[in-house]
């Protein structure tokens, strides 16, 4: 109750915020795992400076099953290889099931899968801030609610991560575990709490008594160092530094000892802000099934560069350079580009750049997706505050239809799902045909 009445956790400017925090698990061996599905169930290893065969290197990361032998973020291969011998390296009564595969960081990949679960992001809210390569906050107060669903003692909240963690899993193929929270510290501590696969809800009343039981070092802000320091003052976990005395703590570590007071009483008024401004304005959207069929291709281009142009457009954004990606099975990433003079604001030129660059290499490749892209932007205004991205997706990408005014909206979508819901209006399906996730993605 005491936290109800902080500021930034209550109603002091308007109703609770909803921060999600979404963070991949295990994310890199969750992308050997894409294109190895063999690898899942097994102990993956993914090392930085690795080589197949060597001893060198360190781990980047490692599956769940290879946390278990103790491998673990940072280690030297060499320390993890003690731990969980390599498969290769078996003899032949050597139980395979305690035996890790190990993989090299392939970090352009990884990026091209993180691409494809920010733009889903992106598409859930209208505030994303991208902390890394598999993290990031989303405000989705103006999506969803604190409310309970109609259909039990869920928030309507909960539903909605939910439905973001279910089109990440549908879509992209890699798990999230995801926290929900009135602020942004509490839904980094949330979504840590169950991994993986988690998804943890602490609502506006719950944070401090959420917090109460968690390590100090959890707290956003407290390193090992101040960790130590606050053990020494008997403060081991969350709720015994939001009992002690601030004038203690502020003795002892100045204005950042009242800081992690507060933080550790659920206070927490930063807001979440967008990263920074588009290079480029994208959207892909990919076959169900890959096609060579070139009319198929074609229509799903136009669509993408009316979309593209006409995102553009409401964003006062004008482009200088026009290009597509075509993936042919099963991960063959393929780019091109035509730069023009100048900047320019034309949707029949995206569409007729886009489709020539197509049909000039591509036109009897099977693809599995296709893209449009306009980069090398210039704003006409340079205060708009949300052009930061991608905003909604608006229906599905690829609706096939002709020239170039307004017909995907940029609208938000209204709150999506209650409690059971995973499937708001708007999820991109496209036609049966091309069927097939639609998503607005950067893929320079
Ligand atoms: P994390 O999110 O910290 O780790 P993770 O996603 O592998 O596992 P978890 O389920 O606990 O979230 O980091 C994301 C990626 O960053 C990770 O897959 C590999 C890379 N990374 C490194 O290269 N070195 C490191 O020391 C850490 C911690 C991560
Ligand atoms: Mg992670």
């Amino acid at each position: 109750m005491a936290e109800e009445t902080l500021p930034g956790t209550a109603d002091d400017d308007g109703p609770d915020s909803i921060v999600l925090h979404v963070d991949m698990d295990c994310f890199y061996a969750a992308c050997e795992r894409l294109r190895e599905p063999e690898l899942e169930g097994k102990p993956v290893v993914v090392g930085m400076g690795y080589e197949p065969g060597e001893g060198h290197g360190a781990v980047a990361t490692a599956s769940y099953e290879a946390r278990e032998f103790g491998v673990e973020s940072a280690q030297p291969i060499s320390t993890a290889l003690e731990r969980l011998p390599r498969i290769d390296d078996l003899g032949p009564d050597d139980d395979p099931a305690a035996a890790g595969h190990y993989r090299t960081v392939d970090l352009e990949f990884y990026k091209s899968v993180a691409a494809d679960v920010k733009a889903i992001l992106h598409d859930c809210a209208d505030v994303v801030r991208e902390v890394s390569i598999d993290e990031a906050y989303l405000d989705v107060t103006d999506r969803t609610a604190w409310d309970l669903a109609a259909s039990g003692d869920r928030t309507l909240a909960e539903g909605f991560a939910r439905y973001v963690k279910q089109r990440i899993a549908r879509e992209v193929g890699v798990a999230a575990s995801i926290g929900v929270a009135p602020n942004m510290s509490t839904a980094k501590i949330a979504s840590d709490f169950d991994k993986p696969d988690g998804l943890v809800v602490v609502r506006p009343g719950e944070v401090r008594s959420f917090l109460a039981p968690i390590p100090v070092e959890e707290v956003h802000g407290v390193g090992p160092v101040t960790a130590r320091k606050l053990g020494s003052l008997g403060i081991e976990t969350a709720g015994d530094l939001a009992d002690a005395d601030a004038a203690v703590l502020e003795a002892e570590f100045g204005s950042r000892g009242r800081e992690l007071h507060e933080r550790a009483r659920g206070y927490d008024d930063r807001t979440v802000t967008p990263t920074g401004r588009p290079k480029s304005l994208s959207r892909e959207s990919a076959f169900t099934e890959p096609t060579d069929d070139s009319e198929d291709k074609r229509e799903v281009v136009r669509a993408l560069a009316a979309d593209v142009a006409d995102r553009a457009r409401s964003r006062g954004a004008m482009y200088r350079t026009i290009g597509i990606k075509v993936v042919v099975p099963p991960f063959d990433i393929n780019t091109r580009a035509t730069s023009l003079s100048g900047p320019v604001d034309d949707p029949e030129l995206v569409e007729s750049v886009a489709l020539d660059l197509l049909d000039a290499e591509f036109e009897a490749t099977t693809v599995r997706k296709l893209g449009v892209r306009v980069s090398k932007l210039s704003f006409a205004d340079a205060d708009q505050s949300s052009l930061d991205g991608w905003e909604s997706a608006g229906a599905g990408g690829a609706d096939g239809d002709g020239d170039g005014d307004g017909r995907v909206s940029d609208e938000p979508e209204a709150s999506a799902g209650d409690g059971d819901a995973d499937e708001p209006p708007n999820t991109g399906g496209g036609t049966p045909s091309r069927g097939g996730q639609s998503s607005l993605v950067e893929f320079d």
